[in-house]
């Protein structure tokens, strides 16, 4: 076995990668992100130290959560540049090390190895990094509850860091990370303490996400309802990708009176959604589909890509898009010119992509028309009456929960069929990048609600959970559970692991989550799951309707 990684849903034959990554991983770069988890945990139990003391370490905060959301599937691709974020992460343990030592603090009952361990040379530390992985833990059980546990915070840290770029921080999450990274590595802890930590993760997911909407909302105003262009202009454009919205402002703010247009890509969508971005004209539109297709759909917008966050898929050798990707916050790629912020100003400077915009050609339409969306808390609250009224007088009679994450495996038309063949009184509620399987559908609306409320991201997810618990205190109920919502979540990486983290902290029962149930679910973990939150895989589109019929009426 050269490699071993299970976290995504694409793990190969549903077991796990282990000569090469379907993503596109190679076992070089696998195992120096297992070296990068390792490292990682290693400053946690140093930071964990500081914490009790009541001291902050900024530069803590970030590495952890940089090293995590580095880590996450198809986000940095990037060995050179893996490989010297371990490097810094020695130093900075080190660092704290010595801080607690000045301080006089006993650190003799610390025997973790990621906290002692310390390479010789540098050829060393490819070598402890064949031992650092997964596979360490030996016992599948406890295997499985660990990465559980470190995929959710891979998930937390992605959301934590987009919040932290707009200036917002909740010293609780973090310190909860760190708290968390220790944890995992304790033989000592139960099966019984590994699962509270499971749900004791999600909970945090649910804080997260609620600092992640407010950082969204309070810079760039509540999302409002909004028709979004999916064809293109006659301009030069630059496609954006990913989920930082401090990126795209930025980005906008430098190009406005550049003569290029701005384009959204995947889960830059959203960005329509905001006041404070949507006032820009020259965010022109939406190009193309989910991450997948961006094989294709990069060939013909013609124009630079730069990509904020995962999910990047490697260019094939014939593709002429290569020479034309950015990457910027944790992603990156060999060979694709990587945007550093200002260290001094924290600014970054676009300059160089919006004058290689300018040579290029007008992006070819792809698709024409429009789509809808911006269906997010506060847009849905203010419907509230109206979707109340359509609730009592039966037009609507149910709402799917769709949200989560689009793949490439062909089983996901799945969705697609499922969503057109729920009945016509039902609303699909959607957030994340799943929603390109059927928001492109004539699903009409109701009552002028449209039939599929797409949110924004997969983090705005929080923003569906917000709208249910809106629903349970106007119907007076007592149980989310007793809504007619049913929840049928699509799943590809490791945000979607805090988000269903979440919405089982919140008490969400009967999630049917697929295409597959992830490979990181040991047989006794994934009991543990159905027996007590009823978490079921998807069956034919058919089977799955009547379930949820049945769960719905009740
Ligand atoms: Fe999708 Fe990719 Fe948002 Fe993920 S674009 S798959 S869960 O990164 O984060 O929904
Ligand atoms: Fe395989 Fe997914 Fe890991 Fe990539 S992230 S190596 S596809 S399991």
């Amino acid at each position: 076995m050269e490699m071993f990684c299970y976290q995504c849903q694409e793990a190969a034959k549903g077991t796990g990668c282990e000569k090469i990554g379907v993503c596109g991983k190679d076992p070089q770069l696998a195992i120096m992100q297992d070296m990068l988890i390792f490292v990682a945990k290693g400053v946690s139990v140093y930071a964990d130290q500081l914490v009790k003391l009541g001291q902050k370490n900024e530069a803590a905060d970030h590495f952890v959560w940089d090293a995590l959301f580095t880590t996450i599937t198809n986000a940095n691709f990037d060995y050179e540049a893996v490989r010297a974020k371990v490097m810094k992460g020695f130093d900075l343990r080190n660092t704290l090390r010595d801080k607690l030592e000045k301080q006089e603090v006993d650190l003799t009952a610390i025997k973790f190895e990621s906290a002692l361990w310390q390479a010789k040379n540098d050829d060393e530390i490819d070598q402890k990094a064949l031992t650092v992985g997964v596979l360490a833990t030996a016992d599948e059980d406890v295997r499985s509850l660990r990465e559980l546990v470190i995929y959710g915070l891979k998930g937390m840290a992605a959301y934590g860091m987009h919040a932290l770029h707009l200036g917002f921080m909740d010293d609780e999450i973090i310190n909860f990370t760190y708290k968390a990274l220790v944890a995992v590595q304790n033989d000592e802890l139960s099966a019984e303490e590994l699962t509270s930590l499971v749900l004791e993760t999600g909970s945090f997911g649910v804080k997260v996400m609620a600092l992640l909407d407010k950082a969204h909302n309070e810079t760039y105003g509540s999302p409002v309802m909004t028709k979004v262009n999916l064809g293109v202009g006659g301009r030069p454009g630059i496609l954006i990708s990913g989920h930082d919205l401090k990126d795209i402002e930025q980005l906008l703010e430098q190009s406005k009176d550049s003569g290029v247009d701005i384009y959204t890509h995947s889960e830059m969508l959203p960005a329509h959604y905001y006041p404070k971005l949507k006032q820009y004209k020259h965010l022109y539109g939406n190009y193309g589909n989910a991450w997948w297709k961006q094989n294709e759909e990069f060939e013909t917008f013609n124009g630079p890509i730069l990509f904020t966050t995962n999910c990047i898929v490697p260019p094939r050798r014939s593709s002429t898009y290569d020479d034309r990707v950015y990457t910027t916050g944790s992603s990156g790629f060999t060979g694709f010119p990587h945007i550093e912020p200002n260290p001094e100003t924290g600014k970054k400077d676009f300059s160089q992509i919006i004058a290689h915009a300018k040579k290029c050609k007008a992006p070819e339409a792809i698709e024409e028309g429009e789509i809808i969306g911006g269906f997010a808390h506060n847009q849905v609250i203010q419907l509230a009456d109206q979707v109340v009224d359509a609730v009592k007088s039966g037009a609507i009679s149910q709402f799917y929960v769709m949200g989560g994450c689009d793949g490439r495996m062909p089983s996901r038309s799945y969705y697609t069929d499922f969503a057109e063949a729920l009945p016509k009184d039902a609303v699909i509620l959607t957030a994340g990048c799943a929603k390109y399987r059927y928001n492109k559908l004539p699903l009409g609306d109701i009552n002028g609600i449209p039939r599929v409320l797409d949110a924004g991201q997969c983090n705005d997810s929080y923003s569906l959970v917000m709208i249910a618990l809106k629903l349970k205190e106007v119907f007076g109920l007592e149980d989310i559970n007793d809504l007619p919502i049913a929840y049928n979540i699509a799943w590809y990486e490791q945000k979607a692991v805090i988000v269903l983290l979440a919405l089982l902290s919140l008490g969400v029962k009967n999630i049917h989550l697929g295409p597959t149930l992830p490979a990181f679910l040991s047989p006794n973990v994934a009991d543990v799951l159905v027996q007590n939150f009823g978490i079921a895989p998807i069956g034919t589109v058919e089977e799955d309707i009547e379930k949820f019929m049945e769960l719905i009426n009740a």
